[in-house]
């Protein structure tokens, strides 16, 4: 707890509240959002409230006073978080991770930023070269991925629409040596449809502001942003590595998607074709390949029918759909490559850990937060699910492995409740009876499926889930469009999704045409993302996986990742829908604190132990500090001594003895302890040095 600040501008940590109650949780963190104090811990979580306006809290001085110390030494930070990981990592050899969550617009981008700029601010004194090349690679990878891979919607202006994590790895040392990238589902649909007021991803905006900026000379406020932009997203690129014929290739693919918005298709008799080929021609050129090539590629597709190929003309309704599907592929391969390249750069190579010792590693998850849209779709979908199981996360780390500990240690404990989303989860991801397999189930019926039939496969399988409803379940319901709509009970909210496009969204087709027309492409940077167009249509037979089993394989894979890591949380919440730095809409702000958990977690985290070491390991690490156990003790068990150890120095009511362990309350208890140990470590090697030299 962070003793020093004044209690005018509230409780710096929420298990300081005279009664936990959520009028006092939203009274303080109401006082301090108004005192401009963002931040408030619950131990060692911090809460986030999104200001809205710029802080001066986060320049090279405040860096300076978080750096090294304890949690509580402080305010509350993002720095001292930062800090808290990383000490572990270092004193400890343990591998942490910060996981940051919160709705769309909450803060979680931009405190993953100040996090990685922290980190790297308080690293390498030694200022070696090497670590500073990897620091300024780590940094500037954020400024493009979010070109790449930042939109604005109606909740963000700048909403990652992908979501990332990030490994930063360490040498011995505790310097920065690499790290490596994971991005998830990208909302590649944004690229051919946007909701009414909402954008494409920035980097469209970028190179066509550039063009027309060079056509025209002319420039005003947004339009010198985005050129600005895209100025330090091409630096960015360069300093990573990006060659220019890497950079030109980005660009084509990008006004390669711009012109195929513009294609469109009619039909002469039997025939399909191009209305306006002259785009054609453009499109063969950015791709370096033949103007037939592209138009062959998209009117027609090749199929092989026993022993014969044989070309089949598309629909006019098939073209505009190969048409949409090639600009989504084109972008997310691109996207793809991008993290791959800059993974190329990034990663630790020729680390022996015989000669350097552990290499090991910080994580920084920044994923896209829970989001409710006029219209939700599959995107919103996986989205959603991905929260759910964060929040999962937490609950199994935070609330349930601590309870469940004190009740195996003995320790008295009175049980607190809370909601466990698992149940939803389940309802998503469970083998034969969940969403994502009934979509899977759907999809691999042979014939004509549509999204109506998925939606009648959820109906009947799901018909008694307390989370889930339709129509055909709720009559009466008349927010729910019949044969379109179902609605889940998610732990942040109700969200109806509308299931048109699951189908497609989820079989996520691509011709195979297209991946031969873009690897025959005599560009050899378009070539290399599309591997696979290597085969020929007589060896393709594997059916691939569908988005959604993609998307939960590698979310279950996330958290297994991020659940062997020691974990740190940032609990972000949006103050307002309107970004203004002035508004503290109650409800909101009640609505978040009550669904991320925050008032159990304070309850949990009271009636708990910040610390908690087996007898054996505490007592061999402070054993010194007492004269009954120095240099050996001659109680019946290690339980005994350690008790008589924290006896003698005064502790008694500060802990609980468990089975196995000694759980210690507060963190301040600790640190006394280290810093006695520190002394007594200082006396005895004194102490030595003089017998060594025989001065006694
Ligand atoms: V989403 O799930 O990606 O849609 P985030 O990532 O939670 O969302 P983001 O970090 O992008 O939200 O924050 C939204 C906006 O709030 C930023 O663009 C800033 O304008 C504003 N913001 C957030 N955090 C801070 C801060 N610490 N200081 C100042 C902030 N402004
Ligand atoms: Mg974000």
């Amino acid at each position: 707890m962070a003793e020093h600040e004044s209690l005018e501008f509230g409780k710096a940590d929420f298990v300081l509240l005279d009664n936990v109650s959520l009028e006092e949780f939203m009274a303080n963190l109401k006082l301090r959002f108004e005192k401009g104090r963002i931040y408030t811990y619950i131990g060692e979580v911090v809460v986030s409230v999104n200001p809205y306006r710029a802080m001066n809290i986060y320049g090279r001085d405040t860096i300076e006073q978080y750096k090294g110390r304890e949690l509580y030494e402080r305010p509350p930070h993002l720095f001292a978080i930062a800090d808290a990981a990383y000490k572990a990592m270092k004193r400890r050899n343990k591998d942490t991770c910060i996981v940051i969550s919160g709705e769309s617009g909450a803060g979680k981008t931009e405190a993953s930023k100040y996090i990685m700029q922290y980190i790297a601010a308080i690293t390498n004194p030694g200022q070696r070269a090497e670590v500073e090349r990897v620091k300024n690679m780590l940094l500037k990878s954020n400024c493009v991925l979010e070109a790449f891979g930042n939109a604005k919607t109606n909740r963000n202006d700048n909403s990652s629409r992908f979501g990332k994590y990030m490994d930063i790895n360490f040498d011995f040392k505790g310097d920065p040596i690499g790290g490596h990238i994971n991005n998830y589902l990208l909302e590649k649909s944004r690229v051919i449809f946007q909701q009414e007021g909402e954008r494409s991803f920035h980097s469209f905006y970028q190179v066509c502001v550039s063009v027309y900026v060079c056509v025209t000379r002319q420039t005003d406020a947004t339009i010198s942003w985005y050129t600005d932009q895209m100025g330090s997203v091409a630096d960015a690129m360069k300093v990573i590595g990006f060659t220019a014929d890497e950079l030109q290739t980005v660009y084509k693919v990008l006004a390669t998607i711009l012109h195929l918005g513009n294609l469109t298709f009619g039909v002469d008799g039997d025939t399909t074709l191009i209305e306006n080929s002259k785009v054609v021609a453009v499109i063969g050129d950015l791709l370096a390949t033949k103007e037939e090539n592209v138009e062959k590629a998209l009117l027609y597709r090749t199929v092989a029918t026993g022993r014969d190929v044989i070309d089949k003309q598309h629909t006019a309704q098939e073209a505009s759909y190969g048409r949409d599907a090639l600009a989504k592929a084109m972008y997310e391969r691109m996207f793809c490559w991008i993290v791959g390249r800059i993974n190329d750069v990034i990663e630790v190579k020729n680390y022996d850990a015989k000669v350097h010792g552990k290499n090991t590693v910080i994580g920084v998850l920044d994923i896209y937060g829970f989001e409710i849209f006029q219209n939700n779709s599959f995107e919103q979908f996986c989205i959603n699910y991905c929260n759910e199981k964060l929040q999962q996360l937490f609950i199994q780390l935070v609330l349930r492995q601590e309870q469940e500990e004190y009740q195996r240690e003995g320790i008295p404990w009175k049980h607190i409740d809370f909601f466990n989303n698992q149940i939803i989860v389940d309802l998503v991801e469970l083998q034969h009876k969940g969403i994502f397999s009934v979509l899977d189930e759907a999809c691999m019926n042979v014939g004509k499926v549509t999204d109506k039939v998925f939606l009648q496969g959820l109906n009947s399988k799901l018909a008694n889930h307390a989370h889930y409803t339709s129509r055909k379940l709720s009559p009466t319901d008349k927010s729910l469009e019949f044969d379109r709509d179902f609605r889940v009970r998610h732990y942040a909210g109700n969200v109806v999704y509308s299931v048109v496009g699951f189908i497609d969204k989820n079989k996520d087709t691509l011709f195979q045409d297209f991946k031969r027309l873009l690897y025959n492409s005599s560009n050899p940077v378009l070539k290399v993302m599309w591997p696979e167009g290597k085969l020929k249509i007589t060896e393709v037979t594997k059916r691939p996986l569908t988005a959604a089993t993609i998307f939960k394989n590698s979310m279950i894979a996330l958290v297994e990742n991020l659940a062997c890591k020691e974990p740190y949380y940032v609990r972000c919440i949006k103050p307002n829908d309107v970004k203004s730095p002035l508004l503290f809409e109650h409800e909101r702000c009640r609505h978040q604190v009550e669904y991320l958990g925050l008032l159990e977690n304070v309850r949990v985290r009271r009636a708990g132990f910040a610390n908690r070491q087996e007898y054996p390991r505490f007592l061999q690490r402070y054993k010194m500090i007492s004269e009954f156990t120095w240099p050996n003790h001659d109680l019946p068990s290690e339980k005994e001594a350690v008790k008589k150890l924290l006896q003698g120095c005064g502790f008694e009511q500060d802990v609980a003895y468990g089975k196995t362990k000694v759980f210690i309350r507060t963190p301040r208890t600790l640190f006394c302890l280290e810093e006695q140990r520190t002394e007594m470590v200082g006396r005895i090697v004194l102490f030595l040095q003089k017998v060594w030299r025989g001065t006694i």
